[in-house]
């Protein structure tokens, strides 16, 4: 099937994702634009130093500017505000790419409750691009539809051989017939809401599973940037800042 760019965004799609948590999208970067993307992944994980796994190549935007090119994409912009508004700041970003054979599950989680108490209101979205089709055999994440809507989960830990992260919402809390597997063809990407329960299992398969997460948050959104991380940096991307000067954005570097 020939290539097609998804670049508009229905008041449909809209609803769906208020109502659902997420949403499956198409292609918002062109083939030549995915595959250059492919080739720097590629390289970045090349080059990981001894005992990093690709599972955990977290802000990788702080040392490689060249990733604004995707971050900051007009194209990506233009349906990120149809979600959050137009004043949008890039709150983080990270590629989860599972190995063939061995790739690390990811437990079931909301990321506002790994977040903690770095951001008020907790309001991100996270935009996930299939940099390699993402499948159920080759652990593409899913989601609990709906449960964005209630936010008390219990959570208990679990072991982190093969777990990326190291908590998981309870099985008691967890409505497993709402879950959807979010399979995507490469360069498509999915939507999720800071608060929708997903996960991924472990890629067994022979097709290594890679994902750009790409996160942003409206700009009323306050970043004490205590606690959270010794380093992290937001970047107000469009538009004005709401939080009358509370935030510290950083200058987009030159890429
Ligand atoms: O890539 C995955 O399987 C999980 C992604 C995830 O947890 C996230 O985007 O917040």
């Amino acid at each position: 099937m020939s290539w097609q760019l998804e670049t508009t965004v229905s008041d449909e799609q809209v609803e769906f994702y208020k109502e659902n948590g997420y949403i499956t999208f198409g292609r918002i970067f062109t083939e030549s634009e995915l595959d250059t993307l492919r080739d720097y992944v590629d390289e970045m994980i090349e080059n990981l130093p001894e005992g990093r796994r690709p599972e955990q190549m977290d802000v990788p935007h702080f040392e490689h500017p060249f990733l604004f090119k995707y971050l900051t994409h007009p194209r990506v912009l233009k349906v990120i505000e149809r979600f959050i508004g137009p004043d949008i700041v890039l709150w983080s970003s990270h590629f989860i790419s599972k190995r063939e054979h061995d790739g690390m599950a990811v437990p079931w989680h909301q990321d506002g409750v790994y977040w903690g108490k770095s951001l008020e209101p907790m309001h991100v979205i996270t935009m996930w691009l299939a940099v390699d089709e993402s499948k159920v055999e080759n652990g593409c994440m899913r989601v609990i539809s709906g449960s964005h809507k209630s936010r008390d989960r219990r959570y208990e830990e679990v072991d982190r051989t093969n777990n990326l992260f190291g908590s998981e919402v309870v099985e008691a809390d967890l409505d497993t017939s709402k879950v959807v597997n979010l399979e995507l063809e490469v360069g498509e990407c999915h939507f999720h809401d800071a608060w929708t329960i997903h996960n991924s299992s472990p890629n067994v398969s022979q097709k290594r599973r890679c994902g750009y997460t790409m996160r942003y948050m409206p700009a009323d959104v306050r970043y004490p940037g205590a606690e959270w991380r010794r380093k992290h940096y937001i970047y107000l991307l469009q538009g004005k800042d709401r939080t009358d000067g509370f935030n510290t954005y950083t200058p987009v570097p030159e890429f």
